[in-house]
């Protein structure tokens, strides 16, 4: 059974699987990594709006070095088109793996299902996306962001425990459409109203940046000159808004109340100094465990479909403890 036209397609085979080891050429469908050579990751960053997002690029940037891989990556500058350009562009190079994160949640399937139909697997980092289709990505790495919301919910809970005066938030969203932003906000709002003298008397957008924070802090303060509690979606918003009522003459942290997500080095800093009153944690270090997912993925080894990454919470006092080891 096993002829002479078998043995020469086998030798064939053979010799392409070792060229392509070799090139960087990788026409097998994403397989070059399979055939031994260096793995290629396309990477597609929404931007570097904040702290976060620097600590997470530079992970991943670090981790890629010590793992031996070809990182290919592209910077979106906040915009979802910029992302789909990348990813169109990583399906072109023939890419063996490509990973993003999505700066919203919808409006991904067609550029997926490009990636799918040239069998270049994806993994989301740190966001997801809100397709019904699953199959459009291998695993989805990150932090549980309702988690983090009703995380900040039970502290202002416990912070106001036995009290019945009501109490005025304001809110700082994150990015609109995207998924911390979309998930801090409900995972907060489901804790605190059980509680009705909790009210948001003002909820926007301050673009996940310190700059927009700032700007859009003011004209709460503007506005409510009753503000107990500021609730904002990350750290850099926070810090942005903490010179807002500096400036109005009141002190952060005391005349009003703040509550922010991530722990990047600022933010726990202002935490020790007691102008945050409390930081959940998010982490941004994803990039070995994407290096890991990745080389698993393109040896078509099996993956769990949702990586959660490990979490906690900080106080001022947590926060002075742990500073002088923080990397990020
Ligand atoms: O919290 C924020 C960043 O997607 C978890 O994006 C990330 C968020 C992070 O800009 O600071």
């Amino acid at each position: 059974m096993f002829g002479k036209r078998a043995g020469v397609l086998l030798a064939a085979a053979l010799l392409a699987s070792v060229l392509g080891a070799c090139g960087d050429d990788d026409s097998g469908g994403g397989g070059s990594s399979g055939g031994g050579g260096r793995l290629v990751i396309g990477f597609a960053q929404v931007g570097a709006e904040s702290g976060w997002r620097t600590a997470n690029t530079k992970s991943i940037q670090d981790s890629a070095k010590a793992a031996g891989v070809e990182l290919k990556f592209s910077d979106a500058q906040g915009k979802q088109e910029n992302q789909i350009k990348a990813i169109r562009s990583f399906i072109t190079q023939r890419v063996d793996v490509i990973a993003f994160s999505p700066v919203v949640e919808s409006g991904w399937d067609t550029v997926l299902k490009e990636a799918k139909d040239a069998e270049i697997p994806v993994i989301l980092t740190d966001r997801a996306i809100d397709s019904p289709d699953d199959s459009l990505y291998e695993t989805f790495i990150g932090s549980d962001f309702v988690l983090e919301g009703q995380k900040a919910g039970e502290w202002l809970t416990q912070e106001y425990q036995g009290k019945t005066d009501p109490v005025n938030i304001v809110e700082l969203q994150g990015t609109p459409g995207a998924a911390p932003a979309n998930d801090r906000k409900a995972g907060f709002a489901e804790v605190i109203k059980k509680d009705p003298k909790f009210k948001v008397i003002a909820s926007q957008t301050g673009q996940f940046t310190r700059t927009d924070g700032k700007q859009v802090m003011e004209t709460f303060l503007q506005s409510h000159d009753d503000i107990d509690v500021l609730y904002a979606h990350n750290d850099d918003m926070g810090l942005g808004a903490i010179e807002a009522i500096e400036a109005a003459g009141k002190v952060p942290g005391k005349d009003i109340k703040i509550i922010t997500v991530d722990a990047v080095k600022d933010g726990m800093t202002a935490l020790s100094e007691g102008k945050i009153n409390f930081i959940v944690e998010c982490s941004p270090l994803l990039g070995p465990q994407l290096m890991d997912l990745a080389q698993k993925v393109a040896d078509g080894q099996s993956v769990e479909k949702r990586v959660l990454t490990k979490e906690t919470t900080f106080t001022p006092e947590q926060a002075k403890e742990v500073l002088p080891e923080r990397k990020y």
